[in-house]
């Protein structure tokens, strides 16, 4: 039998998925949520308040307390974690995590203190950025500067300098508290941090998630010096890696073996971004199929035949674990934004669905949000709030389904309009994430991109892209047989668009871009 884990770190949760490659079953599917089950953090979304609104930093203390929750519950439900052969992760990606030279002791583990205790000591910033944080535009412009101008480095590193991306929220941090930063011995991103904690060793960063931060030179395959330095000080030797995706990074540490009944010598293999991994989850290593993910972010990719880059500079070029690159556009206010709504109207998900399908038409008689409660990233808004443009009762938040239809269709025509540089004209999109269960939210979306959505028979296609990609790496089973199997199609479930709304949502899509420039000036 060859059982394979997944683990996904993301911004909200912490979920193991564990696959049998032998009977094609799903042997375990379970979540640990930040916000319900550590209340002791604060983190009610998995992110620590901050009076400025584009600053948004966790606790990694969470991450590793709800890494032991999440071990002891399976073992308690009776789940015998000594079958697992092989371990891979999904991170959130661009989130880092800043170690002293403490770290690299401390990950000899002592079994009578738990992961927290031992590795607090060891932070030499208190909090992880994450990828939610938007404050870093002068870093940005001065890493340009520094590097040659915006198209040099999107030439390098697949997108302009970003505000969330890892290199300007380092530089950042080195120019905040030059004496902690030169204290550092360790920088991880959240994907290569885990990686590192199950394995007891210093794991590398993969190039799938290593390129989210402006540092890794895309067709080297390397972290490119100008970049580096453009950045911080010394900062090659703070960064481990990059590696392939598919490196194995040791074998799970003896705390595990003894603490939750892991076999000595499982393998753990480098982590990745959760985009990445939810391409391999989601069956679409190769060109061809597009994918939306509806999770705390909304993303739109695919796997690209050739690295193009975004001109407005919103999207950007990852690693694709399976070879190759795969294209990306990430929206912030994706399914916070929603809730927001929901909550203000005291709706559940199936009253948000109905006041979509049933109560408002296609067009929403011209009602027309700019759904951006939190700074947005694509396109570029650091002014947090909503606007409201159209009807009396609309514009005063007194018309509940008509503002649900407005942020679902302006959360669709946004997705729509930034990510036509990609050049996939889909006919299929797969649809993934948490509001993926949402019939009105896929029967918008179908519309506006006039495609046909399918969901899989996995909801966590990160969690589920993981544990392939252990599977991949460990047993040597090829992509195209794991994804037949795994990454099966949920037929009930394909949402077709209906085509007389095809004429509305083009012609939205030219008023939202207006609206757009009008009130943001971009
Ligand atoms: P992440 O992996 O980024 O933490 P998930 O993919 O787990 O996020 O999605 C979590 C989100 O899914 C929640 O914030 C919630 O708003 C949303 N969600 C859950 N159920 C529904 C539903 N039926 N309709 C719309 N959104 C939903
Ligand atoms: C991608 C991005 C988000 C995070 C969290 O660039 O910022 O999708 O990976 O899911």
């Amino acid at each position: 039998m060859a059982e394979l884990l997944g683990l996904d770190s993301s911004t909200q949760s912490l979920s193991a998925i564990v696959i049998d490659t032998d009977t094609g079953e799903i042997l375990l599917d379970e979540t640990v949520h930040y916000g319900d089950d550590l209340p002791q953090y604060n983190s009610p979304n998995g992110f620590l308040e901050n009076p400025d609104p584009l600053v948004k930093h966790s606790d990694p203390m969470m991450w590793l307390e709800a890494l032991e929750m999440l071990l002891a519950r399976g073992r308690d439900k009776g789940f015998d974690w000594s079958q697992i052969k092989g371990i891979s992760g999904s991170g959130q990606q661009h989130g880092s995590v800043y170690l002293n030279d403490k770290f690299f002791q401390a990950l000899n583990y002592d079994s009578s203190k738990s992961l927290a205790e031992q590795l607090k000591p060891c932070l030499s910033r208190a909090s992880a950025v994450i990828w939610m944080d938007s404050s870093t535009s002068a870093e940005c412009a001065e890493i340009a500067r520094a590097a040659g101008g915006v198209a040099e480095v999107v030439r390098l590193s697949g997108s302009r300098p970003i505000e969330r991306f890892t290199g300007p929220q380092i530089r950042k941090f080195y120019k905040e508290d030059p004496a902690a930063y030169e204290k550092t011995a360790r920088i991880h991103l959240v994907s290569s941090f885990m990686a590192s904690i199950l394995a007891g060793a210093d794991a590398a960063i993969d190039l799938g998630d290593g390129a989210g931060m402006n540092l890794l030179e895309l067709a080297a395959a390397d972290w490119n010096d100008k970049l580096l330095e453009a950045t911080a000080p010394n900062l090659r030797e703070k960064l481990a890696g990059p590696v392939p995706g598919s490196t194995q990074v040791g074998e799970i540490a003896p705390y595990f073996v003894e603490k939750y009944g892991f076999s000595p010598g499982t393998a753990v293999l480098a982590w990745s971004g959760d985009n990445p991994c939810s391409l391999v989850g989601m069956g679409a290593i190769e060109p061809g199929t597009a994918i939306i993910s509806l999770g705390t972010s909304d993303t739109f990719f695919a796997a690209m035949r050739r690295p193009v880059t975004d001109p407005k500079g919103y999207g950007h070029v990852f690693g694709n674990p399976a070879g190759g690159f795969m294209s990306l556009i990430a929206v912030k206010n994706g399914s916070l934004a929603r809730e927001a709504v929901l909550n203000r109207f005291g709706l559940d998900w199936d009253a948000f669905a109905k006041a979509v399908l049933e109560e408002t038409p296609a067009g929403n008689n011209g009602n027309l949000m700019l759904p951006y409660y939190e700074a947005e990233i694509t396109p570029l808004v650091l002014e947090p709030g909503p606007k409201l443009f159209g009807g009396d009762a609309f514009v005063n938040w007194q018309d509940g389904p008509a503002a649900v239809k407005a942020i679902v269709e302006a959360q669709a025509v946004n997705l729509k309009i930034h990510s036509s540089w990609i050049g996939e004209e889909p006919s299929i999109i797969r649809v993934t994430g948490g509001a993926s269960k949402n019939p009105g939210i896929l029967q918008v979306l179908a519309d506006v991109f006039g495609a046909t959505l399918q969901r899989l028979n996995v909801s966590n296609s990160a969690g589920l892209g993981a544990a392939l990609r252990a599977a991949n790496a460990v047993t040597g089973i090829p992509w195209d047989n794991l994804s037949d199997v795994f990454s099966a199609v949920e037929p009930a479930t394909s949402v077709k668009p209906i085509p007389a709304n095809a004429a509305v949502y083009a012609e939205l899509e030219h008023t939202f871009a207006a609206k757009l420039n009008e009130t943001y000036g971009i």
